[in-house]
């Protein structure tokens, strides 16, 4: 990307959950922005956001949004992407794209700084954001990948509701107080009541009786660790937690796995805060992840039958590792020429 001192950057979805995320992030990270242009729905149109500051005025998504800016950060949505991400790599703009509208696509970059930052290549129009559990996922994987070659990894997931979104975050307050006050359970967002209770199904099923998040999972980690060979049996669960996603991993090997050599590796790991003294109760807590940026992993033991296989437990903060933090850490190499 060309060298510049300061980038224009669009956020598009910036009034949600994931927009909020990245305006902080790119203020906290101190990214060369120039001219920042939050973009929302009609909704939302005129209402303000604060960035370094100041208040900045939300504009409608518009084909002409784009026009003279070189950075544009999506995240409103799969369709939204495919509508308007085209027209953005068009007018100029590198667009990082947080939805799954472009991840599986064959020349479409999917990346995690920490991992795959070559895929990006010379002259990117779109490059794609990987799916929250994934990300955390595979930046657990990818020392263990590098050093035993896995094989397979059965996985389940507790994923907290501000990976669906603000509205999801809004139900599970109004919830937990209906159910505690002995109300009903307005329900909204999920098909069923999600305070005080776990849903197996995130994005929708498939006729495979796997769900779409399931699937992402399994295809995004074979993209990224660039290796179509590994086994991925997934089960995505929503779980009554605001922020930071977690994961129960059992990995499977080629080579025999040395538990005390996994614990050095994974603690100067990139992207990785190891945290396992479950003697001193110390193991990775969404509670603990929500607001930092490292991927914790603990709970680390060998699997109890399979001297090729271990468990762990790997947590993370959904909306900044998960999605704006991954982003912005894209928009840093990029700019980083
Ligand atoms: P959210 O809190 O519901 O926010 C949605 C955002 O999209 C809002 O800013 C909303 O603007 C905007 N939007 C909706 N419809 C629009 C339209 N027609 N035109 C322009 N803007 C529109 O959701 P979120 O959690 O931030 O997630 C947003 C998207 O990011 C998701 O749909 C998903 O594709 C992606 N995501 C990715 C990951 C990841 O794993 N990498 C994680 C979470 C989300 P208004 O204020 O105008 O409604
Ligand atoms: C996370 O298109 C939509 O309605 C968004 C669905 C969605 C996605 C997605 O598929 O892009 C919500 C939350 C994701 C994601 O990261 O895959």
């Amino acid at each position: 990307m060309e060298k510049k001192s300061k980038y224009d950057v669009a956020v598009v979805g910036a009034t949600g959950a994931v927009g909020r995320t990245m305006l902080s992030i790119l203020e906290e990270r101190k990214f060369p922005v120039g001219r920042l242009v939050p973009l929302a729905s009609s909704r939302s149109t005129g209402t303000q956001v604060e960035f370094n500051g100041q208040k900045i005025t939300v504009e409608e998504l518009k084909a002409d949004s784009f026009e003279g800016l070189d950075i544009a950060l999506f995240s409103a949505g799969g369709s939204i992407s495919r509508e308007f991400g085209p027209i953005a790599a068009q007018a100029g703009c590198v667009v990082i794209d947080n939805s799954s509208a472009f991840r599986m696509e064959k020349d479409i970059p999917l990346v995690v700084p920490e991992i795959n930052p070559h895929a990006i290549g010379d002259n990117p129009g779109i490059i794609a954001n990987p799916n929250c559990s994934t990300i955390q996922m595979v930046v657990a994987l990818k020392p263990i990948h590098d050093r035993y070659r896995i094989k397979r990894v059965v996985v389940s997931t507790y994923q907290s509701v501000s990976g669906t979104g603000q509205s999801a975050i809004e139900e599970l307050r109004v919830q937990s107080s209906q159910v505690l006050d002995k109300q009903p359970a307005a329900k909204e967002v999920y098909p069923h009541q999600i305070a005080f209770n776990c849903l197996p199904h995130i994005d929708t099923f498939l006729d495979s009786g796997y769900t779409k998040e399931e699937m992402k999972m399994v295809n995004e980690t074979r993209k990224i660790l660039e290796d179509d060979s590994i086994q991925v049996s997934p089960t995505t669960v929503r779980v009554p937690v605001f922020y930071a996603h977690s994961e129960a991993v059992n990995v499977e090997t080629e080579k025999a796995i040395d538990v005390e050599e996994l614990k050095k590796i994974l603690s100067s790991a990139p992207g990785v805060r190891l945290v396992d003294a479950p003697g001193k109760t110390e193991y990775p807590l969404a509670t603990d992840a929500a607001g930092r940026d490292e991927v914790m992993v603990g709970r680390i033991r060998a699997d109890l039958d399979n001297p090729r296989a271990v468990n762990l437990w790997v947590v993370a903060d959904n909306l900044r590792k998960g999605a704006a933090l991954n982003a912005i850490q894209i928009a840093e190499f990029l700019i980083r020429g």
